[in-house]
């Protein structure tokens, strides 16, 4: 009978337990393990933020944080070792495991230990647990997480081609995506619409090249029947692309530039029509592809030599994507090329042009990432590819021990609508739903448990064909980015499809408070 009450008790406190965690930890992306613990801690006004000289800018950060979303004043305090009756203490501690940490809450304090990014997710957590309006009393539920990403690739892609985003724009993105541990912005710097990006040597591609509306409203420029409206105008500086690294720097993104080629060429190409594909007559027929000269191949290396001097990050994104391919067999250069080099296909040239912007992407100790055409005519040795199309591109390349990046038009495209096309704005391609990108799983079963460790992860991209402005952008990547941090982060056997629903209603009280214009799923209660 003691025995049997033993059980009674020990089920009632697990149920109890279990019924807790749901109704204070609404934490997305769903940590590795959490632990309800007793009372709660309660965030004062000159409250002590201790840190170590390693987590100071971190300390800064939630200091900023608080001081901007509730109003609260702390005090950053730099220790060797920092006191334990310290309020929020942020320990910088050897871990091997990236971007691992654990936090502890109790009704005496908050401590957050971990090495790096480790740390700064953490603080995202315990951002997570704030009430969700200015309230005046912050009050943290205690608990215990230890918790660590599934996937070292969290990625967002940003189109500032088809319409420009302001550096203030962009930063936004980057600071929402940061508050849900998602770790690689991909920034589409060019494309037919629109070159963004400052090249010294070439200004034109600047001072024309990122003004293809107003050409085109002048007639000077084919008409942008693609876009919804006339496109938005602008180009980044470098020291405003410095100004945006460093922002995303402070939360642990890392942005990967894309520079496209040989197709989706079009912007620069008017800008320096001599890189354009030329018949044999010598009349440009289709404007969009690079001609495989080596005048454009110089251009290519001296463009991604400035590129490279900006972004510290390891990888460059070539596109690749729905190059135009067909055009070179009417190319007097390509042709020539193909005779010279014994290339039997246009594939084999794509392949050709990739293979020589590897090379010289290696040279200066940098990787090349491309759209999964690029597996078209042999894929370039060290490549790593973005499935687009399906998950075949990736399956194929996890198969011939390729890097992979996850990126599936029919979850992972957020261009498309979020729910019946009706009573959404118009987008590309059937619809997707945050349930579709929520069970979307990168580890594909066509692979085995060594080809698997190729996925380096997945990502949500967008295009801003039919996206005029931040407001729309923001409703159209959210609540869709926050499936894909769920996926991204944690582990597999911790996928719960109403418990995230729920977590993402809980969201819309943050959105709220960051100004941020995400759309209102169709969940019951939403208001
Ligand atoms: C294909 S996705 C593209 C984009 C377009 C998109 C429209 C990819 C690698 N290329 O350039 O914007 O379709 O959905």
């Amino acid at each position: 009978k003691i025995l049997s009450f033993k059980y009674i008790v020990l089920f009632a406190s697990l149920f109890l337990s279990v019924t807790t965690v749901n109704a204070q930890f609404h934490i997305i992306p769903q940590p590795v393990s959490l632990t309800a613990g007793k009372g709660s801690f309660v965030l004062n006004k000159n409250a002590v933020i201790g840190v170590n000289k390693e987590t100071e800018p971190i300390g800064k950060y939630l200091q900023d944080y608080l001081n901007q979303n509730y109003g609260l004043q702390t005090t950053v305090k730099v220790f060797d070792k920092i006191p334990a009756n310290t309020a929020i203490r942020l320990n910088n501690v050897w871990s091997n495991a990236e971007s691992a940490y654990t936090m502890h809450v109790t009704p005496a304090s908050v401590s957050i230990s971990g090495n790096g990014a480790g740390v700064f997710y953490g603080v995202q957590t315990l951002i997570q647990l704030l009430p969700r309006d200015k309230s005046p009393v912050l009050k943290i539920s205690a608990c215990t997480v230890a918790d660590q990403p599934r996937f070292g690739w969290r990625g967002l892609s940003l189109d500032v081609s088809r319409h420009f985003f302001t550096v203030d724009e962009v930063k936004k993105y980057i600071d929402v995506m940061a508050h849900y541990k998602l770790n690689t912005f991909h920034w589409h710097l060019t494309d037919d619409e629109g070159w963004r990006i400052q090249i010294d040597k070439y200004p034109r591609l600047t001072e024309v090249g990122s003004k293809i509306s107003y050409y085109a409203k002048r007639g000077e420029f084919r008409k942008l029947d693609n876009l919804i409206d006339d496109g938005r105008d602008g180009f980044y500086t470098k020291d405003e692309i410095r100004d945006v690294i460093k922002y995303a720097q402070d939360r642990f993104v890392t942005i990967l530039p894309e520079i496209e080629m040989p197709g989706h060429s079009e912007a620069a190409i008017f800008a320096y029509p001599q890189l354009g594909c030329q018949d044999s007559t010598g009349a440009k027929h289709r404007v969009r592809m690079l001609d495989p000269s080596e005048y454009t191949f110089k251009f290519m290396e001296d463009v991604l030599t400035e590129v490279i001097a900006l972004f510290p990050n390891q990888y460059i994104h070539i596109g690749g994507d729905e190059a135009e391919m067909v055009d070179w067999l009417k190319s007097p250069t390509a042709v020539a090329l193909m005779k010279r080099e014994h290339l039997k296909s246009e594939k084999e040239v794509q392949s050709y042009f990739i293979k020589r912007i590897e090379k010289f992407l290696l040279s200066k100790n940098k990787r090349l990432v491309g759209w999964d055409e690029i597996l078209q005519g042999g894929l370039a040795e060290s490549a790593t590819v973005m499935s687009w199309q399906g998950e075949a591109g990736g399956i194929a390349a996890a198969k011939m021990h390729h890097h992979v990046v996850m990126t599936p038009l029919p979850y992972m495209y957020f261009d498309a609508p979020q729910a019946n096309e009706d009573l959404e704005p118009i987008g590309w391609n059937p619809p997707v739903t945050w349930q579709m990108v929520y069970n979307y799983e990168p580890q594909s079963k066509e692979l085995t448990n060594a080809e698997t460790e190729y996925i380096l992860g997945a990502q949500g991209n967008i295009w801003n064909e039919k996206v005029p402005n931040a407001q729309h952008l923001q409703y159209m990547v959210y609540p869709r980015a926050l499936a894909v941090a769920e996926l991204t982060w944690s582990p597999k056997n911790e996928k719960d499809i109403e418990r995230f629903g729920w977590k993402m209603k809980n969201q819309y009280g943050l959105f709220k408070l960051w100004n941020f214009n995400a759309r209102l799923p169709d969940i019951e209660g939403v208001d």
